[in-house]
């Protein structure tokens, strides 16, 4: 089946900043594969937006907030579990900036997320605390847009999170598949596509994603 984009489709493209990609503080394995098939996907969409992590220093998030504590471990916050991550994406930084290979100057939209030191937030839609709205789902509404296309970084995590959400507000959502790339720490890979597959996210290949007939 080929994935033929419309007037009514957008391209989220999640969290593709330096950090994420070899050689940042929380990068990725193959993290840099995934920009020039995002560039080129965005090629086949008349709308795309950006996500981008962005937090405040001394994020909740990060291990170096918990004495004692490590990367990778998991604490119990207020709002839940949350597993602690080396520093990354602090508002301002290198590691923040999006990728210099990232080549989507027509996106229409950049969504920053987790920029409240208390809360985490991996989903584009909605914080942590499963209560804040991050105003992307009103946004979407708006605009008449109904179907979500993501790709970017992490699978696992943010894309995951965003796409559960996404069907959560009543979009349609589809996960472009090699267009992700995984951070898969305790089997978290596996648990989110299971997630996605049970809240009714569907999984392409990016070669099956094709620019609508008449250009917009
Ligand atoms: C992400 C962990 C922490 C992501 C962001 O973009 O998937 N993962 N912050
Ligand atoms: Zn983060």
């Amino acid at each position: 089946m080929i994935w033929q984009t419309s007037a009514r489709d957008i391209l989220v493209a999640v969290d593709v900043q330096n950090d994420f990609l070899p050689g940042g503080a929380l990068a990725v394995p193959g993290g840099d594969e995934v920009v020039p098939r995002i560039n080129a996907l965005a090629r086949r969409f008349a709308h795309v937006a950006l996500t981008q992590d962005w937090h405040a220093p001394g994020h909740l998030s990060f291990a170096s907030s918990h004495p004692g504590r490590r990367a990778f471990e998991t604490i119990t916050l207020p709002y839940g579990a949350q597993i602690l991550w080396p520093d990354h994406c602090v508002q301002g930084s290198f590691g923040a900036e999006f990728s210099a290979a990232l080549a989507i100057p027509q996106a229409e939209l950049i969504v920053r997320k987790g920029y409240r030191r208390e809360i985490d937030s991996y989903s584009a839609f909605c914080e942590a605390d499963g209560a804040t709205l991050t105003g992307l789902a009103g946004y979407l509404r708006e605009r008449g847009l109904t179907r979500i296309f993501l790709a970017g970084l992490a699978t696992d995590f943010c894309v995951a999170y965003s796409a559960v959400d996404a069907r959560r507000a009543g979009f349609e959502v589809v996960v472009i598949e090699d267009a992700c790339r995984a951070i898969d720490t305790e089997g978290s890979l596996a648990a989110a596509w299971e997630r996605m597959r049970n809240f009714g996210v569907t999984r392409v290949a990016s070669d099956l994603v094709a620019a609508p007939v008449q250009s917009q």
